[in-house]
């Protein structure tokens, strides 16, 4: 998606002018992993207009192959705008084609208080790294975002979107939950990837292996086919290696708790990421036991995008064979480097750099 960073914070309807910026919560893994020096690619659809332009260009140059990206004569390229103010003006849509969310939240909007999944506000994805807030809540931690998609290139995906031949090669394919919301031949294409794949289904070579982020966004559910909670927990459980955040779990499924509560409710995937805000991170890896890595505290600039920065440096740990808990702390360096920076994206630190970050004792770490 292309993003829109507003000058300043405040209701859409008072910000007086926009950044232009890439986001999307695929995509941002797969930019992060590649800038981190791994091969990549995203599979998606665009708009054949300037924003698809744009896209494929800025994603490309982070090293990502965009070959497989299709591109959509009759369909927009879906957009958003940050904001930290519409949840107190209520809905923005004239239209009726956005929808406000907060995503990829890092717990701090939970931490202030902010975030009420019981009266409909947005959960956050339980992202971990710190979560300081930079300002007061909803004076400047842009945290929420207004949708534009309804209708885009990207809800025309289907199985026939991915390539056969993706399948067979990759190592790791990274889905979200967010696709699943977006029309019912995106959720056919999840089903696709997950619950009907052909490993699951009669034992056939298994391929690469399926990573699923949950990543709960309240609104986009609202007019999805079927129910979030359902879907989700289904398409969970159909997958390799899971990313939830504590709060998307307690909001999508009512598991309370802490993290075993949720290994007890999701007890199928091999590997499997409870992220807890502020507090860090638990990982369950097969029948073994829970291993926690505590989050960096840094000052947050914005929350959104650092979910993703998690989930690509537990990846790239994963990739490289690494210890549970050196994958965890580098999806926490990754998430630290993203809620420093205004975008969805940031630059991750060098390998070397992240190694000896991550080799540093517990009490170094903060
Ligand atoms: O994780 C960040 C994403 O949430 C953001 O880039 C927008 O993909 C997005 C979405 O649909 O929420």
């Amino acid at each position: 998606m292309v993003t829109f960073l507003p000058s300043r914070p405040g209701p859409l309807a008072d910000v007086p002018s926009f950044r232009r910026a890439i986001g999307g919560a695929e995509s941002n893994v797969a930019c992060a992993l590649a800038r981190a020096g791994y091969r990549t690619r995203w599979v998606s659809r665009v708009g054949a207009d300037g924003f698809g332009d744009h896209l494929l260009r800025t994603i490309a140059a982070h090293g990502v192959d965009t070959t497989a990206v299709e591109r959509d004569p009759d369909r927009p390229t879906g957009i958003y705008f940050r904001t930290d103010g519409e949840r107190a003006t209520g809905p923005t849509a004239p239209d009726g084609t956005a929808a406000t969310d907060s995503t990829d939240g890092t717990g701090s909007r939970e931490g202030a208080g902010t975030t009420d999944p019981a009266n409909g506000s947005a959960p956050t994805d339980g992202a971990p790294g710190t979560h300081v807030p930079a300002t007061p809540p909803g004076r400047g931690a842009v945290s929420e975002v207004v949708y534009y998609r309804a209708g885009s290139a990207a809800s025309a995906m289907s199985p026939a979107t991915v390539p056969a031949e993706a399948l067979r090669t990759g190592r790791v394919l990274h889905l979200t939950g967010i696709t699943a919301a977006l029309s019912a031949d995106c959720l056919a294409l999840l089903r696709a990837l997950t619950t009907d794949r052909p490993a699951v289904r009669d034992g056939a070579a298994p391929g690469p292996l399926v990573s699923f982020d949950v990543n709960y966004r309240v609104s986009l559910w609202r007019t999805a086919p079927e129910p979030g909670a359902g879907v989700l927990l289904e398409l969970a459980r159909h997958s390799d290696i899971v990313f939830v955040g504590e709060d998307e779990a307690a909001a999508a499924w009512g598991v309370t708790g802490g993290p075993d509560a949720v290994r007890a409710a999701l007890p199928e995937p091999a590997v499997l990421v409870v992220k807890q805000g502020s507090a860090g991170a638990t990982a369950y890896v097969g029948d073994s036991g829970p291993v926690f890595a505590p989050a960096l505290r840094v000052d947050v600039v914005s929350p959104i995008g650092a979910g993703d920065a998690f989930a690509a440096g537990f990846l790239a740990g994963t990739l490289r064979g690494l210890p549970v808990r050196e994958r965890l702390r580098h999806g926490h360096l990754l998430a630290a480097a993203a809620l420093t920076d205004a975008g969805d994206l940031a630059a991750p630190p060098a390998r070397e750099a992240a190694d000896r970050l991550v080799a540093l004792d517990e009490g170094d770490w903060g």
